[in-house]
């Protein structure tokens, strides 16, 4: 966790780097104002709930306008700024809202698009999205585009609230400055859902009270992060990582047409099922059944023939359970004859993911039966419990090397400055070998704010950066002159990791096309020489050589 050091009290408010984050405003019962007809959501929420509010405005001026793209066209947003939060960084945002603004429990696929591509057409723009949206529906769109959005490298958060921004006792306040300071301060590249307190991962979350403002729970998976009064305190070995060399991309469109969802009861009829079964062009079906995935069997097990037959004519059942902690599996006969009737076990996927996840895959094009039941049974997003987890215990004793040695990260990143100035990629994946340091390591950084990645991007062997890469190394991390790993390799002129970069889905930081020229970085070492990394600090700009040096000071300091 990242603290303001005494150095940063005594700085001015005027020399705290800022973050930009862009808000997406759908509607729900944050922006809800009573009228005749009960409360309904309201536009102008950055005029009206933030601007008066000084956690969410510093007053600063002159003011400043964001620029943001909505279907294409290129609009400009008035923005705010928050005071400088315990990271020692402004959260400077903008608001776009959706027309019309909506009750959540009127959203539908359109409307996942509408966010989807939203976060896409200004990804390159800002550090983090923020989406508000009421509570009714917010597990499912949470975990429909955790679908929709393929190797993210940003953090996107939902959140809304029990009671209005309006109302004199509300969530709101909290629930909104969590997510912006998280959205803007940690590189949590994740679609989470962000309530009281507490970060899920989205596609884990279900609404468990219609009231309380402990709305939501992740019943089968731990939370990324909590608040607490000393700041955020994120897991950061829960926090999935891209470790594929691909750009952010989005899928448009989930195909929620043709899907149901089907909870089973004592005494529920085979025929009830096999109608809804036999729904023209249906192609999938969610099943909630009994505890550990138990359906009735019935004497002539019929309802087992009715889901057989189904099966049959490409329909794919997925059974989940109805309790909301625990899994599925085929230990008890019921299960087990449902399992051999070809219905497909969700283990311990909640009724949203499963939903959005089956519409996600039946919209892909060219996906057989078969690819389709492989899929539902495999984590894609983090979204269910891998059944049979791959050991990553690191056993020491099988690495011969004096690294296998090192018992702190920071001599460990010690070795892996060196390794990367050197070109030494069999000694960089000895170090990194073993799922513990390799989190680790990979967020961290010197006292320059230089991550791995950013020494590697100006070192001499360009196969360490995809190693990197490869092992989930962040690229939109940003030094403490605010210069990404992409910058410094421009600029060093390392051409094979400029396109490694790029292909992985880094693009320069919007302040970074006018940095090229600045000055070379003031030098300040942290009090500590190793700082845990959220965005770049404020600096002046840092020459490839610094970044060099970087790695010698670490190893100095270390060493
Ligand atoms: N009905 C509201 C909605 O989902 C509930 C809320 O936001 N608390 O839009």
């Amino acid at each position: 966790m990242g603290q303001m050091t005494i150095m940063d009290r005594d700085k001015p408010e005027t020399l705290y780097p800022e973050s930009r984050v862009l808000i997406i405003m759908t509607g729900g019962t944050i922006c809800m104002q009573p009228s005749a007809d009960g409360l309904i959501p309201m536009t102008g929420f950055l005029e009206l709930a933030m601007a008066p509010r000084p956690s969410f405005n510093d007053s600063s001026t002159p003011a400043v306008n964001l620029h943001a793209y909505k279907n294409g066209v290129k609009v400009n947003l008035d923005s705010l700024r928050t005071p400088p939060s315990a990271y020692s960084r402004h959260i400077r945002y903008g608001i776009l809202e959706f027309q019309p603004l909506l009750d959540s429990s009127s959203i539908s696929s359109m409307g996942w698009t509408e966010i989807a591509l939203t976060i896409k057409e200004n990804y390159h723009l800002f550090d983090g999205f923020v989406v508000l949206h009421g509570t009714d529906s917010l597990a499912y769109t949470a975990s429909a585009l955790s679908f929709m959005m393929d190797d993210l490298g940003k953090p996107v958060i939902l959140t809304g609230s029990q009671a209005s921004i309006f109302a004199l006792q509300s969530d709101a306040v909290d629930n909104l400055l969590g997510s912006l300071i998280i959205a803007g301060t940690f590189v949590i590249p994740e679609v989470c859902l962000f309530f009281s307190h507490t970060l899920y991962r989205g596609n884990r979350t279900t609404k468990v009270s219609a009231s309380s403002f402990e709305a939501f729970d992740s019943p089968n998976c731990d939370p990324l992060a909590k608040v607490t009064s000393l700041g955020v305190d994120v897991n950061w070995s829960l926090v999935r990582r891209p470790t594929r060399i691909a750009e952010f991309q989005v899928t448009k469109y989930l195909d929620t047409a043709h899907v149901a969802c089907l909870r089973i009861f004592p005494g529920i009829k085979p025929e009830m099922v096999d109608s809804v079964l036999r729904v023209p062009n249906l192609r999938g079906l969610i099943l909630e059944t009994f505890g550990m995935g138990n359906a009735p069997g019935g004497v002539d097990g019929s309802l087992t023939k009715v889901i057989k037959s189904a099966v049959e004519r490409g329909i794919v059942i997925v059974n989940v359970s109805q309790c909301t902690n625990g899994f599925v599996s085929p230990l008890y006969a019921p299960g087990t004859a449902l399992g051999r009737a070809g219905v497909v076990f969700g283990h311990d996927l909640t009724t949203e993911a499963a939903l959005t996840k089956l519409s996600y895959l039946l919209a892909l094009p060219n996906l057989s039966y078969a690819e389709i039941t492989a899929k539902m049974s495999h984590s894609l997003r983090g979204e269910m419990t891998e059944m049979s987890l791959p050991s990553f215990s690191h056993p020491a004793g099988s690495i011969d090397s004096a690294v296998a040695r090192l018992t702190s990260a920071e001599s460990a990143f010690t070795a892996l400055g060196y390794a990367i100035r050197n070109g030494d990629l069999r000694t960089v994946c000895e170090i990194l070998e073993g799922d513990e340091f390799n989190h680790q390591l990979l967020k961290r950084a010197d006292y320059a704010g230089n991550t791995a990645l950013h020494l590697a991007a100006v070192g001499p062997d360009p196969k360490i950066t995809h190693e990197l890469l490869v092992r989930g190394a962040g690229v939109h991390i940003r030094n403490s002159a605010n210069n990404t790993p992409l910058y410094l390799a421009e600029k060093m002129g390392n051409d094979e990791c400029v396109r490694l970069l790029r292909e992985a889905g880094a693009h320069l930081w919007v302040a970074e096309g006018s940095a090229k020229t600045s000055e070379a970085d003031s030098g300040e070492v942290a009090s500590n020489g190793f700082v845990e990394v959220e965005h770049g600090e404020l600096g002046d700009g840092d020459s490839p050589e610094e970044v060099e040096n970087a790695g010698a000071v670490v190893g100095v300091s270390a060493g």
